[in-house]
């Protein structure tokens, strides 16, 4: 039976339970991080534990816990479940409060870590490539809730995924306001035309990816031209290959996109490039 660590304790699966009144279940009030165990070693920890402050520091809450004891407890959690393959989900919420939105009557965060066996994408998907729409829910605007915070907050995503499942395909592209491609309901997206290799700047509001950063490095190393640039549809529909990257997903080809063939229509060199290289990194290979 998978323990969950919530506060200061392990509980059964099953026992693990929040308040009713957590500001993180009634006004989505939290942050979060999706983390990647890889042969008993948890996938670039310290980046992860970085982003959730940096996500907390940006919704004005204060994690009650040094960074390098929420590392240990993490470690912790994962050596407890005899995780050697698996998913680890961190989550601070505001805490315990009362009907109101003010976070102030919440005198503490509640802080909760599941490290689970994954479900990862069909391996089909990687040898045959999704099929994206573009999804007429924007991603929220960076100064309403900068999709830089990794928050709880999840319904923009939510909405334009439920938009591809309408559409029977796999994933989504979401577009910022002024119609310039962000990221998809739960990746990073790159554009590849010959040697250049690119993707949507962070600054311009995305979530800056764990693995879109570790995808980037090995790209330099690997001699592409790698550049953060505002792209619009019509980079991706004249792309030669595009590709996804996530925790979950590491790295994913998409081959079709708003009924558009992408390149050959199959996975290309670039890609499967990336992904060898990057399943090397992981110890995967
Ligand atoms: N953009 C968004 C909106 C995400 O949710 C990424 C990019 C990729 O970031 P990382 O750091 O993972 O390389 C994510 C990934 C899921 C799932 O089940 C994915 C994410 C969060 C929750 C669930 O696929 N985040």
């Amino acid at each position: 039976m998978g323990k969950v660590w919530i506060d200061g304790k392990y509980y059964d699966k099953d026992e693990a339970k929040i308040s009713v009144f957590d500001h993180g279940v009634l006004y989505g009030d939290g942050v979060f991080e999706g983390i990647r165990v890889y042969n008993g070693r948890i996938f670039r920890l310290k980046e992860h534990i970085d982003r959730l402050y940096d996500s907390a520091k940006a919704i004005w809450l204060e994690i009650p816990m040094s960074r390098e004891a929420l590392s240990a407890q993490t470690e912790d959690c994962v050596r407890v479940n005899g995780i050697s393959d698996g998913y680890i989900r961190l989550v601070v919420t505001r805490g315990r409060g009362d009907l109101g939105l003010d976070p102030r009557k919440c005198p503490r965060p509640t802080i909760f870590i599941i490290a689970d066996t994954i479900t990862l994408y069909p391996k089909e998907f990687y040898e045959k490539g999704l099929e994206l729409v573009t999804a007429a829910t924007p991603i929220n605007h960076r100064e309403n809730l900068s999709p830089r915070i990794k928050s709880l907050n999840y319904l923009a995503h939510i909405l334009a995924k439920i938009e591809g499942i309408q559409a029977g395909v796999h994933e989504v592209v979401m577009l910022d306001f002024s119609g310039h491609v962000a990221e998809c309901s739960g990746d990073n997206i790159f554009v590849v035309k010959g040697r250049k290799v690119r993707t949507p700047p962070a600054y311009a509001g995305i979530l800056k990816g764990i693995t879109r950063d570790a995808v980037m490095e090995l790209a330099v190393e690997a001699g592409y031209d790698v550049r953060e640039e505002m792209m619009t549809r019509y980079d991706l529909y004249t792309a030669d290959e595009v590709f996804l990257t996530g925790t979950a997903a590491e790295i994913i080809p998409a081959v079709k996109i708003d009924g558009r063939v992408i390149g050959t229509g199959k996975p290309g060199p670039v890609t499967m490039d990336l992904l060898a290289r990057f399943r090397k990194l992981v110890g995967k290979a």
